[in-house]
């Protein structure tokens, strides 16, 4: 098959190598040249595993390039960015260009599938009348749906060949042949088929999902901390029942889907979506709480110094998008407070320092946010002969105190007097 994939992001560029990968031709449209002039050379400018591999030898192979406009092709996969507007509703303006962009390339029999996660009613009430207007019927002779996908970032190019799919048409036909290009090329998980409305409920639902039951870690942790117990010791006992499985609490619910994606089932149904919308703002609420702990900490410390560590949306990635940790910091800064980062995985030195010693070095407190791995083992004693005071907040629960503790640090943990 011909394949043109629209949008070369976090989503569309690996299923765009996953579908060059198994032979088919593959070309990768995006606006930004930047983009474009990477792919060509077999080369990518964001970071996932193994993506750099698939690329490069796609590229080489010939069955993947980049284009900065549409071709004609059999298949045409839009997986553009649906941010969220400043009212907390679905920006849509990508996906409109994006379908605009293929009408005068569409022929009979092409299938079109929308991946961007989008409300309720896009494929039936946005995309399908854009599409007519090529002079060819969806449903008839052309086959439309919604296939989202359902990847974690980090874990991508695995995620996407064994997760199960949905696969979600306008009509019966639509759905059976975008089940057919999946597993016929890359997916080894089952898919689903059903309505594109359904589809795109399930998709937001699923990431509403984790949103809820994180809110309700989030709420456990601050009574937790009024009643004088452990959260965390209190979840992974509550875990043990055979049909429960409480979230983890944290300093707030980050990235460009979870935090993102419960909104657009509230634009819909405002009226009635009462607990989505409490739990995104308890989550929403998180890096106040934890700004409240940490002024409770430094409460007589003269012109505080606070180094964040990690700034990631969450662990072992270096995407900041949504990150409760800047959140966090914004808040501290603006109540007067020295904020340093420290991070790893984000290459920019003017988001954060790469040198830990340095971001320790005169600080008052360390506070962990991101629960990158190689926190684990921290350096407590190095660490400690650079700060002015020696205080550490853990706000996931990742390390274990014991040794922070034995080289003189006080240690405070979220969800926890
Ligand atoms: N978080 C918690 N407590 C938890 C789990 C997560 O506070 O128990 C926080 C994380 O620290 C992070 C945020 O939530 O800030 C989101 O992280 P995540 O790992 O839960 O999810 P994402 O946003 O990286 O990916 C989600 C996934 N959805 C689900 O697990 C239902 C992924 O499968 C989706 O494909 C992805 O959204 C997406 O693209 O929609």
């Amino acid at each position: 098959m011909n394949i043109c994939v629209i949008g070369l992001g976090y989503i569309g560029l690996p299923t765009a190598a996953m579908f060059a990968s198994t032979g088919h031709h593959v070309t990768g449209v995006d606006n930004n040249p930047e983009i474009i002039d990477a792919l060509n050379k077999g080369e990518i400018i964001i970071e996932e595993q193994g993506l750099d591999d698939l690329v490069s030898k796609s590229v080489k192979d010939g069955t993947l390039k980049g284009s900065l406009k549409p071709v004609p092709a059999d298949v045409f996969v839009i997986a553009v960015p649906t941010p969220i507007t400043i009212d907390k509703k679905a920006g849509m303006s990508y996906v409109v260009s994006a379908a605009e962009s293929i009408i005068p390339y569409l022929r009979k029999d092409n299938t079109v599938i929308l991946e961007s996660t989008s409300p309720v009613g896009t494929v039936d009430e946005l995309l399908a009348p854009i599409l007519e207007k090529s002079g060819l019927e969806p449903g008839r002779d052309l086959f439309l749906g919604h296939s989202p996908e359902r990847v974690i970032p980090g874990q991508i190019l695995k995620e996407l060949v064994n997760n199960s799919r949905i696969a979600g048409g306008i009509n019966h036909e639509s759905s059976l042949r975008i089940a057919h290009i999946y597993k016929s090329a890359f997916v080894k998980g089952d898919i689903y088929l059903t309505d594109s409305r359904t589809a795109e409920l399930c998709k937001l639902a699923e990431n509403t999902f984790r949103d809820v039951n994180i809110a309700f870690a989030n709420e456990l942790a601050m009574i937790c901390e009024k009643l004088d117990i452990n959260v965390w010791e209190a979840i992974e006992l509550c875990n043990k029942h055979p049909r429960v499985n409480i979230h983890q609490p944290g300093p707030g619910v980050g990235g460009h889907c979870i935090a993102v994606d419960p909104w657009f089932i509230v634009e819909k149904e405002p009226d009635i979506s009462n607990m989505i919308r409490l739990s995104r703002s308890t989550n929403d609420s998180m890096p106040y709480h934890v700004a409240a702990k940490i002024g409770s900490i430094l409460n007589d410390v003269e012109n505080p110094r606070v180094t964040l560590l990690g700034i990631t949306y969450k662990g072992d990635v270096d995407d900041v998008r949504e990150s409760p940790i800047l959140k966090l910091s914004k808040i501290l800064m603006d109540g007067g407070y020295d904020v340093v980062h420290y991070d790893p995985f984000v290459n920019d030195q003017s988001l954060a320092l790469n040198d830990l010693t340095v971001a320790a070095t005169g600080s008052d407190l360390l506070v962990l946010g991101a629960p990158h791995s190689k926190f684990k083992t921290l350096d407590f004693l190095s660490l400690g002969k650079v700060m002015r005071n020696r205080n550490f907040l853990d706000t996931r629960n990742l390390v274990d105190s014991s040794d922070a503790i034995s080289h003189g640090f006080s240690c405070y943990l979220l969800g926890k007097r």
